[in-house]
């Protein structure tokens, strides 16, 4: 029988399930080198951290690994239903907790490294944590997509640690009721991307669509709705959510550096979020070193503040004979 600790968090009604041993080796690459052999090689093991019947749609795995950088605290690979992520805010915050939990860091700042960079977590005296964030950009503003049965969909693609496409399009109110039609629709406008051939950077596939509306909460400005990868909505207001979204107003003029705003997710659990202007600030290196044809893009690097509650600790047992010992996954 293998055995994996872990202990499960949530960070606004999101799950986070940090793997403490029992994971296997991947080796000593890159985290993202690593992340590849993960998904290569392990993918079975993620299953069975994530899937039901342990896990479930909405479970996000963080497999905690020594660090890579000098000075680092940690490192993480983020993964959930389906595959491995990027970065994940809410799952960092809910890492951040565990390691207070554990005893392995108390308030203050300190650096983990993810596959897509190294991210700064300070862990406030109250609980809170702030995540300063991978660099953060708007990639292309005002696409539309012809999405079946809705029509035309405009929205920015931005990356914020995953990519995102970000649009105010809904024909539905952001609220927990109409959850499973939002899924739906966040889903279809995923489908037409895809079929228009619309990517992120290098090709990438845009696996994270956020619709913004008003908030309904007071002190809040926006609400979202976040589709993940594996169809599951996001309960927490997501942290690379949000700091794409604080790419596409930063780009827009929306949003001054170090002002703070708050964003709530379709449950009403709120982050709170702002950006200093990245130090290379230019994807492209300035208006006087830019091709033609090449557009400026500012980056920047987003501060998103939550705050993560434990839910349990354990070990999962996995049985040799278990039909469904590596997970449930269609
Ligand atoms: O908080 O960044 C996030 C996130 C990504 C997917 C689910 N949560």
């Amino acid at each position: 029988m293998q055995t994996i600790a872990f202990i499960d968090s949530h960070t606004g009604g999101e799950p986070t399930r940090v793997v403490l041993s029992g994971a296997p080796d991947l080796g000593d690459g890159t985290l993202a080198e690593r992340r590849a052999l993960f998904g290569s090689a392990h993918d079975h093991w993620r299953r069975a951290v994530a899937c039901e019947p342990r896990g479930s749609d909405t479970m996000v795995g963080a497999l905690l690994l020594p660090p890579v950088e000098t000075g680092s605290v940690a490192s993480v690979i983020f993964f959930n239903n389906v595959g491995c992520l990027g970065m994940c805010g809410h799952g960092t915050i809910g890492l951040v907790r565990t390691l207070a939990h554990l005893g392995r860091i108390g308030p203050g700042r300190h650096a983990i490294d993810t596959p897509v960079g190294t991210v700064v977590a300070e862990l406030h005296e109250d609980g809170r944590v702030s995540i300063d964030n991978v660099e953060s950009y708007r990639l292309a503003q005002d696409v539309v997509v012809e999405v079946p049965e809705f029509g035309r969909v405009r929205g920015d693609v931005a990356w914020g640690g995953n990519w995102f496409f970000i649009s105010k399009d809904s024909p539905l109110p952001l609220d927990l009721p109409h959850w499973r039609e939002l899924t739906r629709y966040t889903e279809a406008i995923r489908k037409a991307l895809i079929a228009a051939d619309v990517r992120g950077a290098d090709g990438a596939e845009i696996d994270h669509i956020e619709l913004n509306g008003p908030a309904l909460s007071a002190d809040v400005a926006l609400r979202n709705f976040v589709l993940c990868p594996g169809l599951a909505y996001d309960r927490s207001p997501c942290g690379t959510g949000f700091s794409a979204k604080l790419a596409c107003m930063a780009a827009d003029g929306a949003l001054a550096p170090d002002a703070v705003i708050r964003i709530e997710s379709v449950l009403g659990s709120v982050f709170e979020g702002s950006y200093t202007l990245a130090e290379n600030g230019r994807a492209n290196g300035g208006a006087d070193q830019m091709g033609a044809g090449q557009r400026l893009i500012e980056r920047i690097r987003p501060r998103i503040s939550g705050r993560a509650h434990l839910m349990g600790e354990g070990r999962l047992l996995i049985e040799d004979d278990d039909p469904f010992a590596w997970g449930i996954q269609a």
